[in-house]
């Protein structure tokens, strides 16, 4: 018999001023959300071209698993783009970072220090309880003199200290001018690098002011001059014996591989130029400040179009923890609705929701579709979070969907949630920030309730489509909850 080797590619999107039009006739459309629209015309799975650059977007879970998951090694690769090679000097880092023997090397070394200073160390909690306190009674002050207050720069604050110590093993005051600048210019690269991807992924966007190039440079110059300084610090300080923090970790590594003329390890010495620890360090400061503050702002967003849900974790932390101590982590398991709450928020915001491009590294097939070497691949995390086959009434707030029938435990309820990736590009921080949103937002929730301020609208729940998905800014009531202030009242 004869055999066919037949070549079957996605569906195909019509050439790329097409989509040109279709953004215009549609211009409300976010990219994610576009980009699950098309499904209705090119199916779940579809190919487009943009530039040169052939892409292929995901939208259901069983091809998004296969790329992530079954093909894991073989999707593992990322794209060069304009302004990720501005931020990370050419892929230096992990996340933005193509695959290859020095980016292996560095993900373990970090997966391991964060082992370390994070998942496994009882400092990191102390650390976390310590920025909640300082956080609530910046809200209590607030709630005194009933001022309504943008609690942005406060979560920030909050959030970055965890990974000052993580990473520094420092933290800020209030209004130290070191932390300001470091908020001005985080705020730059997030603004700039969001467009970023759309330089390259979405072309209807590629004429890239140069404003925005000229910021984004001048932004990531002054966070290169600051984590050189921290850097140089260390180095001066260092010492075999003593590991405080991440710095310590890759300095370790880089001279016990300096150390060691073991061919692999020599080889692997390579990728430890000072630079790559650096990009290193900036991507997990980076990804450490941006995603959990960004989850933080949706969490009290969400809270607020929903008092039912804020009252039910209340009623639970009162049950389990009371008013005479404040929750800690080994709480997490008696608290099941704040657990789902939190569950239901990555899945209807997801941070990340088009992941970061992943990059087919040989010739390969995904489901029946023929894949070439180079394509991009992007997963529509949004399109498997919204999925109404597998989530009812995908658009509404519902913790209750991540609890058993018993509303005593925790499921997952459907296969189409990811809201940290999967296989070998998978979110390093995932524990981490589990511990943070619940460390910060049962502190906050046992001593306030959250409204908007009388008079003002309800925030939009509309996200700004970016390198992360951002609310609305806004500002927030927080009232001292008549238990605590008895309590309060009681211990002074
Ligand atoms: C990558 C989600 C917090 C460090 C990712 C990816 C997602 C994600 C979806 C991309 C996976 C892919 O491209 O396939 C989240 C969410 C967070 C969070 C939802 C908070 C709730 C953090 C934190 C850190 C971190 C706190 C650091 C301490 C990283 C790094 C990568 C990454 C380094 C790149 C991994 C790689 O490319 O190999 N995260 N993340 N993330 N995340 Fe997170
Ligand atoms: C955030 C702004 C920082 O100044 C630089 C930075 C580094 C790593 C990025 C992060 C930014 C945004 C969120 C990213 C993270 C790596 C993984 C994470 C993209 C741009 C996610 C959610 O995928």
């Amino acid at each position: 018999s004869i055999l066919f080797c037949s070549i079957l590619e996605p569906p195909h999107l019509p050439a790329l001023p097409l989509i040109g039009s279709l953004l215009s006739l549609q211009s409300e459309l976010q990219p994610h959300v576009l980009f699950k629209e098309l499904q209705v015309k090119y199916g779940q799975t579809y190919s487009l071209m943009m530039g040169s650059h052939s892409v292929i977007v995901v939208n259901h879970h069983v091809h998004a698993k296969e790329v992530l998951l079954k093909k894991g090694k073989t999707f593992a690769g990322r794209p060069r783009t304009v302004t990720t090679d501005i931020l990370t000097k050419d892929g230096k880092d992990i996340a933005f970072g193509d695959y290859s023997a020095t980016w292996k090397f560095h993900r373990k070394i970090v997966h391991a220090a964060l082992c370390m200073f994070g998942e496994g160390c009882a400092s990191i909690e102390k650390t976390i309880c310590a920025e909640a306190q300082s956080l609530c009674s910046v809200l209590s002050e607030a709630a005194d003199v009933g001022l309504a207050l943008d609690l942005s720069p406060e979560l920030t604050r909050a959030v970055t200290n965890v990974i000052c110590s993580l990473c520094f093993n420092s933290s800020y005051c209030r209004g130290d001018p070191e932390f300001e600048n470091m908020l001005q210019y985080s705020q730059g690269i997030v603004d700039t690098v969001a467009k970023d991807s759309l330089v390259d992924i979405f072309p209807w966007l590629q004429i890239f002011p140069n404003a925005d190039l000229r910021l984004l440079k001048h932004c990531v110059s002054m966070r290169d001059k600051l984590l050189q300084k921290k850097f140089d610090e260390h180095k001066v300080n260092y010492s075999d014996h003593v590991q405080r923090d991440l710095i310590d970790a890759l300095l370790r590594a880089k001279r016990s591989a300096e150390n060691n003329n073991t061919s692999e390890i020599s080889a692997e010495s390579v990728g430890l130029s000072d630079d790559h620890i650096l990009m290193t360090v900036g991507d997990i400061f980076g990804a450490g400040v941006e995603t959990t503050t960004t989850v933080l702002k949706w969490a009290i967003t969400y809270l607020i179009h929903h008092p039912e849900v804020q009252r039910r974790i209340q009623d639970e932390l009162d049950r389990t923890v009371g008013d005479s101590r404040s929750p800690k982590l080994t709480d997490r398991g008696s608290l099941p609705y704040l657990e789902a709450t939190i569950r239901e928020l990555l899945r209807i915001r997801p941070v990340a929701p088009l992941l970061i491009p992943h990059v087919a590294l040989c010739d390969t097939s995904l489901g029946d579709f023929t894949v070439r070497k180079g394509t991009r691949v992007i997963i529509n995390l949004w399109a498997l979070h919204h999925d109404e086959k597998e989530w009812k009434n995908p658009e509404r707030f519902d913790p209750g969907r991540f609890l058993n029938s018993e509303g005593t435990g925790l499921t997952i309820p459907s296969p189409s949630y990811l809201p940290f990736g999967a296989g070998l590009r998978v979110c390093l921080g995932e524990a981490l920030a589990k511990m943070e949103l619940f460390l910060f937002l049962s502190w906050i929730l046992q001593r306030f309730t959250l409204t908007v301020p009388p008079g003002h609208d309800l925030p939009s729940l509309e996200g700004k489509f970016g390198v992360v998905l951002q609310p609305a800014k806004y500002k927030v009531n927080a009232t001292i909850r008549p238990d605590w202030a008895r309590h309060k009242c009681q211990a002074e």
